[in-house]
């Protein structure tokens, strides 16, 4: 059985825990509102943490600006050995820090590491990549003339984070933002602080080390007034936020107002199509975790299946058999698949949704319900379910953070492809197939239209390597890797005259 109070010391995390930290100072407030912590696990409380007031915040962003004028002195390979450090501290503490995730946010213990895996391959990432901030050089028209660009850092970078990947989100945003010479504040989810002061706590030792000035990781333990705050605040020129696409069009209303920048990661309503030519012993399991993993709380989520009609009888009998194994329980118990929802609101809403989709005319294959008994005393464990629907009903176009996958059959394609992209919002879709016609065809421009395209893998489980992110209601930003650090940073182009008189571009005549 898991030691939970030796995790938590081991963390630095205490009975009432601070609500903002500059680094290694961690500040004391005035404010009375404290938020607790309570385990979707055991329904238990954890621990409570004080909440920031305008007054703290304020504070937390002078010291930020400030740490920011050092910060960006520092050479990049130098910073990235700062991220390397923190790598190092992760792998230390991996063990721990997945378990608080695991409890605090309900996910199993193997998604708990795997999260922090996560982390530590960001930071493997960004240490590489804090060599490579490469601009282009161009030629220029005029003659001894040189062209080039630079990337440089652009400040207070704001991270607003969600519950269900408490750290890991936050980690692909830092980390970059750091080697990119940013400094940064996260406010992570009101569900969530614990693993977050966890994170501070990891952190903290390397920043000391480092001589690191006060201000460049900070911590704001807040509600929406906090999120409201950074997004309006010209201090703030990038606001990085994940989470509902209701709080992404407020975040992004308020920082556009401004003429700032935001990077958005939002809602996904994501499909695999099961060709007739899928080898479907392996799309069960593509199917079956992206449906059921992390209970269905993951932005990657696989909420619809689109399958051939040659196979789908076959399919869903192996699906329906599939479900009758799944173990559900105590997530720290590694023998269980799925877990609790993260609290009795998510648990609501999954109880509304299927009856929305009965009311719609939804016929359930697998059916739903709450969990009862001890080991369920939460009352946050549901059972994951599955409906046959029509893809145009409105909670088959709505996302619900829940275990529930519907089901929709087709014939032609073309008309897969209509009905995956045929939701409002585009973040991951698969394809199973053995056909390279059909592979290539989901995959080219009149193929899916989502930021992620997968071939014979499911939609959930991304690798921090390739750009993170998704079209329409899911935002449009792009976290993580490939080339989206350039969002964290100003391009600035340059021109440089090495002749001794001074020509105009276009071919200009001015003289004096
Ligand atoms: C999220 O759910 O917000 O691709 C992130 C995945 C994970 C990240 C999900 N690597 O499922």
């Amino acid at each position: 059985k898991t030691n939970i109070s030796a995790v938590l010391k081991q963390l630095g995390i205490h009975d009432i825990n601070q609500a903002y930290s500059t680094g290694s100072n961690w500040g004391k407030t005035n404010n009375e509102t404290i938020i607790e912590s309570n385990s979707p696990v055991d329904g238990k409380k954890i621990a409570a943490v004080q909440v920031a007031s305008k007054k703290d915040y304020d504070v937390v962003v002078e010291t930020a600006q400030k740490a920011f004028l050092e910060w960006r002195k520092v050479p990049a390979p130098k910073r990235g050995e700062m991220v390397r450090q923190f790598g190092e501290a992760l792998r230390e503490n991996k063990e721990a820090l997945g378990t608080l995730v695991s409890y605090e946010m309900g996910k199993s213990l193997q998604e708990g590491f795997g999260e922090v895996q996560e982390m530590i391959d960001i930071c493997d990432f960004a240490v590489g990549l804090s060599r490579q901030l490469y601009g282009l050089t161009m030629h220029s028209e005029r003659p001894n003339h040189r062209m080039y660009e630079q990337w440089h850092p652009i400040g207070i970078i704001a991270i607003i984070s969600a519950f269900n990947f408490p750290v890991a989100v936050w980690a692909w945003n830092t980390a970059l933002a750091w080697v990119c010479g940013n400094v940064c504040i996260w406010k992570p989810s009101e569900k969530t602080p614990l693993t977050a002061i966890a994170c501070q706590h990891i952190i903290e030792k390397v920043l000391k080390a480092n001589e690191v000035p006060e201000g460049v990781c900070n911590l704001i333990i807040g509600d929406r007034v906090i999120g409201e705050l950074m997004s309006n605040d010209t201090r703030v020129p990038l606001v990085s936020a994940t989470g509902s696409t209701r709080m992404g069009k407020a975040v992004s209303a308020a920082v556009g107002a401004r003429l700032g920048k935001s990077l958005l990661e939002l809602g996904g309503n994501n499909a695999i199509i099961i060709s007739k030519d899928a080898d479907l012993d392996m799309s069960i399991i593509g199917a079956v975790f992206g449906a059921v993993g992390t209970a269905g709380q993951r932005c990657t989520t696989t909420r619809r299946l689109i399958i051939h009609e040659s196979v789908y009888d076959n399919f869903v009998s192996k699906l329906v058999k599939a479900y009758g194994q799944l173990r559900i329980g105590d997530p720290l118990d590694q023998n269980n698949h799925v877990g609790p929802l993260i609290d009795q609101d998510a648990v609501a809403s999954y109880l509304d949704s299927i009856e929305k989709c009965k009311a719609e005319g939804g016929k359930f294959v697998v059916e739903g319900g709450v969990l009862t008994g001890d080991e369920y005393s939460s009352g946050c464990y549901v059972k994951p379910c599955i409906a046959e629907v029509k893809n145009d009903y409105k909670i088959v176009q709505h996302e619900t953070f829940a275990p529930i996958l519907y089901l929709i059959k087709y014939t032609e394609l073309d008309e897969a492809i209509a009905l995956q992209n045929g939701v409002p919002q585009g973040l991951s879709s698969a394809i199973m197939t053995l056909n390279l016609r059909e592979a290539e065809q989901f995959l080219s421009a009149q193929g899916s239209d989502c930021g992620i395209a997968n071939v014979n893998i499911g939609t959930s489980g991304a690798e921090i390597g390739g750009a993170f992110g998704g079209e329409k209601e899911t935002g449009g930003g792009r976290e993580s890797g490939s080339d989206a650090w350039k969002v964290y940073m100003r391009r600035q182009t340059n021109t440089i005259n090495y002749a001794n008189t001074l020509p105009l571009a276009q071919g200009i005549k001015f003289d004096l």
